[in-house]
Formats: structure tokens, sequence, C-alpha cells
């Protein structure tokens, strides 16, 4: 039986306030790092923020924002090799990004069009799960599969604080502990489930406390550092690779945009916390460290930014480019025998 310590309480942190709070390191991280952290990050910024625009636009549907939580994803899978495995929810839609994968593609899949879907094999990413927690079993069931098969792949589910009340959390989470499955659990924690504040969610203390119960460890990092969440991540990572098993990252952050563009907020939420969150915003708060360091220029930060417009351009432009998708594809696989009224209409 392996000892699990308690969950840790305070929040790893690495990137320093500029004042009082001095920045701290990462072993192994050069110039080239921080950069290609950098850019990952301003890619997922503005690929959120362009897609605000586009849904106000008429030009994709409902979309889920994960403004400030790009830290959280990059500095995470920045802890991964190619050939690891990705389980996102609907709040990490566009991290395949960071695997090349093209911005037209996610733009579809909140479009509704069937480009949007890819093979996971392509990206070793698997589709977005919208319902809660259902894909925490898959990605344990997965990361066992490849121990079984003796290959070295880890894999990383990520999922929010709500998502820990669902029975499917429990049962993948207990699942890869038994198994000691390769398995990285990441929780956004940004403390609302839409509506539900995280003290309505859970009595426990902290989410990572979770982790105990099922006999593995968890780690807390503050969610706005994406250099602490990429220490973190690697330790699990490294854990998984080393044969011991999964363990939870609970990624402390707030959310400071709707839930989603369906989503009013001011109905429920403390607009000065938001206010205060937003100035604390990770990818400034990364640009921080690096001009602190001398390492982000002007013209660095600029060309980043212009790069990931350009991507962002060109990919809405191919979405919409996509002819419209034909309505018999939401039946072909519904039916072996399609009953009288789809086959003499539609199907007809
Ligand atoms: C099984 C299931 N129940 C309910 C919903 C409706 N729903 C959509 S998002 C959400 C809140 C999830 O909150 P959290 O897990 O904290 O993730 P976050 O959206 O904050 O990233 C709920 C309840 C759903 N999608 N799936
Ligand atoms: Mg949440």
């Amino acid at each position: 039986m392996a000892q699990v310590l308690p969950a840790e309480r305070g929040l790893r942190r690495v990137i320093g306030d500029g004042e009082t709070v001095p920045d701290g390191e990462v072993e192994g991280l050069d110039e080239d790092d921080f950069l290609q952290l950098h850019r990952q990050l301003v890619l997922l910024r503005t690929y959120d923020e362009r897609s605000l625009v586009y849904h106000r636009q008429g030009r994709i549907g409902t979309y889920a924002i994960f403004f400030n939580h790009e830290a959280m994803q990059v500095g995470s899978h920045y802890a991964l090799a190619a050939e690891d495995w990705i389980f996102p929810s609907y709040r990490e839609s566009a991290i395949g990004l960071l695997r090349g994968m093209p911005p037209a593609t996610p733009l579809s899949w909140w479009r509704g069009h069937p480009a949007g879907w890819w093979n996971p094999l392509d990206y070793n990413l698997a589709s977005i799960c919208v319902p809660i927690a259902t894909h925490v079993p898959h990605a344990a069931g997965l990361a066992w599969g490849k121990k079984l098969r003796g290959e070295p792949a880890c894999t990383i589910v990520y999922f929010g604080d709500g998502a820990t009340s669902e029975g499917a959390f429990h049962e993948g989470a207990n699942f890869a502990a038994v198994m000691r499955a390769p398995l990285v659990l990441f929780c956004n924690n940004n403390q609302w489930a839409i509506s539900t504040p995280l003290e309505a969610q859970t009595a426990a203390e902290t989410l990572a406390d979770k982790a105990v119960g099922y006999g593995m460890p968890g780690l807390r990092v503050d969610g706005g550092d994406v250099l602490a969440v990429f220490e973190a991540t690697r330790e699990a990572v490294a854990r998984a690779r080393g044969g011991d098993g999964p363990t939870f990252v609970e990624a402390v952050t707030y959310r400071v945009a709707p839930h989603a563009t369906a989503d009013d907020p001011s109905a429920y939420i403390d607009l000065r916390r938001v206010e205060e969150e937003r100035r604390n915003e990770c990818v400034g708060r990364f640009e921080g460290y690096l001009r602190r360091l001398g390492v982000l220029t002007e013209q660095i930060a600029e060309e980043a930014k212009a790069e990931a417009a350009e991507a962002m351009r060109r990919g809405i432009a191919a979405a919409e480019a996509e002819p419209p998708p034909d309505p018999e594809l939401l039946f072909e696989r519904a039916y072996v025998d399609p009953p009288p009224n789809l086959r003499e209409g539609w199907l007809g």
C-alpha cells in the first residue's frame, strides 16, 4: 500500500508580484522555453478574445470562455511529451492548438460543423467533453491501457471544481489509483460551476484533500502562475511515468468571465472581486516576470500578438469556407433501420 501524505494546503508559486514577493526559478527552463511558453499563452489568449468577438458577430455558436485559464492549460501541457494523451473539457476546447491543430478545427467545432471533429490519434487528443466529468473514467482507462501495453505514455484529464462532485470523477479517480494508472487529474478550480460557488459545491477544505481518500497525492498550485503549474504537472507526470500512479493537481484561480457566452454572471457574482482578479490575469503576470528578467521586449510581445491574430484570421476564414454539412449526417450513425418518417423524408 502506497503511503499518501495529507494533501498540500498552500499554493505553489514561482512568479512574484514585482514588489514584495520575489520571483522564483524553475530548474531546467531556459530563455527559449520562456519565449515558447509566452507565445503559447498569447496564442490561447488571442484565440479566446477573437472567439468572443466571432460569437457576438454570429460566426460561432455558444462559446465557453477561458480568459485567465491559459496559464493552467499552457503550463500543464508544457510538462507533457508528444506521446502523452490529453482529455479536455469544453474549457480546454483550443488546447489542440498547442499540438499544431489549426484554429479552424475548434472554431468549426463551436460552429457545430463536422470539420470540427478530429481523429484523436492525429494529436493524441480526445474529443472535447461537454458532460461534466464523464471523460475522467475514459482517461483513466486509456492510461491503464497504455500501462498494460508497456507504453511509456501518460494521460492528463482536465475538469473543473464542479466536476469533483460528480460520480464519474469518483469512479475515474478511484479506478486510476487502484490500477496505478499513469494519469494526471488536473482540476481547474475557478471557484464556480456556472452560478454555484465552491462553498456550495463541497464541504472539503480543499479539493486536493479529496485525493487523499483515493490514495493519491494532491498538489495545490496557483493557477495563474504558468511556471508553478508547469513545475507541479512535471512532478505529477514524473510520478506517472515512474509507475507510481495518478496525482491530483488542484490549480486555483478565479473565473473572471462569464461561464459561457449564454451566461450573465452579474446576477450572482461579486463584480468587485472580478475586477480585482482581472488586474492579476495570468498572461500579464508572466509578461511581468519576463520583463523583470529582461527576456521580453516590446518587439517580441508585438510579434507574438500579430502572429496569433493572423492565425485566427486564417482560422475563421477557413472555418467559414467549409461547405454546409449534409443534415443527413445527424442520422447517419443513429439507426440501423431508420424509422419510416426519416426514410421517406430526409433520407428518402
Ligand atoms: C453531467 C452534466 N451535468 C450538468 C451539466 C451542465 N453544466 C455545464 S457546465 C457546468 C458547471 C461545471 O463547472 P466546473 O466543473 O467547475 O467547470 P467550469 O465550467 O467552471 O470550468 C454544468 C453543471 C453538464 N454539462 N453535464
Ligand atoms: Mg469551475
